[in-house]
């Protein structure tokens, strides 16, 4: 079956993929990545090969060390943890660029002296620090699958704590029936792709109920792969939510808000039909675009490769969140 569809003004077109404007100051930011610590002698002239990009990847995600025990009921998967080096060079984080290749652009990110407001129907309304986080939350590692709505998935070894110990914490009032999410904005900074500039409803939401986000394996991270978030996974605080597509996982969380009514949230705003509120990851229910019955799987490197695997119905989690949709 043919469809023939014109593509939305924010969907990516060929020419952001390969610009060559995008190349040449990729190398070049690539190139001072390098530089600091290794010393130019070692790149070519005329700009990055392959290893001194390896260099510079593997920089940014050599972040300071965070370990955490794991959560025994959360220790393994069905499938191998996706190295993490393929985990942080194939991400999406809009606010960075409509490609994969995200990660130079996201060092751009400032995150020191990051402040979380936590705020709306709570009884103790509070801005935490990445330390108060850390102190007031107790840490540990769970492994869980991950799928994006685009039919790719992966495993993931995340550190943090889950959002129920937030509940515990501020405390929301009867009245608070959802929560928001909203990451960091700086339209000098997270300048996104500059195919549909000034064109989405930035900042980056989305959004939960308040008993999705009481359930067990609702997560915020601060750490993955045994270190502190690498900017390009959404640094210093996102969220995981595994039995739903990745574009719930709001990245670089700035605020959290208790509210009353369901909030408009960033891609439902852009297209509801095809990123709806629940998006919980559902191998019956295709895309308006695509199937999504099965996933591609990126599991162990060093190079990108997929597996095709069926996809399984709330990603595998079922037993634990189910009973929230009868
Ligand atoms: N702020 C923000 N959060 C975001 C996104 C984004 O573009 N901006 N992309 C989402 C999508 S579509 C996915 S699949 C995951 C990707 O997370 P990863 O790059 O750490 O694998 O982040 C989610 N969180
Ligand atoms: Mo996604």
């Amino acid at each position: 079956m043919a469809i023939i569809r014109i593509p939305e003004s924010w969907e990516i077109p060929e020419r952001e993929v390969t610009s060559e404007a995008a190349f040449f100051n990729r190398r070049r930011f690539l190139k001072s990545l390098i530089g600091a610590s290794v010393g130019a002698t070692i790149l070519p002239i005329l700009g990055c090969d392959d290893s001194s990009e390896n260099m510079a990847l593997e920089k940014t995600l050599n972040t300071a060390k965070l370990k955490a025990n794991v959560n025994p009921a959360f220790s393994a998967v069905d499938r191998p943890v996706t190295d993490q080096s393929l985990a942080g060079q194939y991400n999406n984080f809009y606010e960075f660029g409509g490609t994969k290749s995200i990660w130079p652009a996201a060092q751009a990110l400032p995150t020191d002296d990051w402040k979380v407001e936590v705020s709306g129907l709570v009884k103790n309304p509070r801005t935490y620090d990445l330390d108060d986080i850390k102190k007031t939350f107790p840490l540990e590692e769970r492994i869980y699958r991950f799928r994006c709505v685009e039919a790719w998935s992966m495993v993931i070894p995340w550190i943090g704590f889950g959002m129920r110990e937030l509940i515990a914490a501020v405390e929301p009032t009867s009245q608070a029936k959802f929560v928001r999410f909203t990451s960091y904005y700086d339209k000098n900074i997270t300048t996104g792709p500059s195919f549909h500039l000034g064109k989405l409803p930035w900042p980056y939401t989305e959004g939960l109920r308040l008993d999705e986000m009481a359930n067990e394996l609702a997560f915020f991270a601060v750490g993955v792969y045994d270190h502190i978030l690498p900017k390009q996974h959404g640094a210093p605080l996102r969220a995981v939510l595994p039995w739903k597509y990745g574009f719930k996982g709001a990245k670089s969380i700035a605020k959290i808000e208790f509210l009353d009514t369901q909030p408009a949230t960033f891609w439902n705003t852009l297209d509801s039909h095809e990123y709806d509120f629940e998006a919980n990851v559902n191998p019956t229910k295709p895309h308006p675009r695509w199937s999504q019955a099965t996933e591609k799987f990126v599991s162990k490197g060093p190079k990108l490769a997929w597996e095709k695997r069926p996809t399984l119905p709330y990603n595998g989690y079922g037993e634990y969140v189910a009973n929230l949709y009868v």
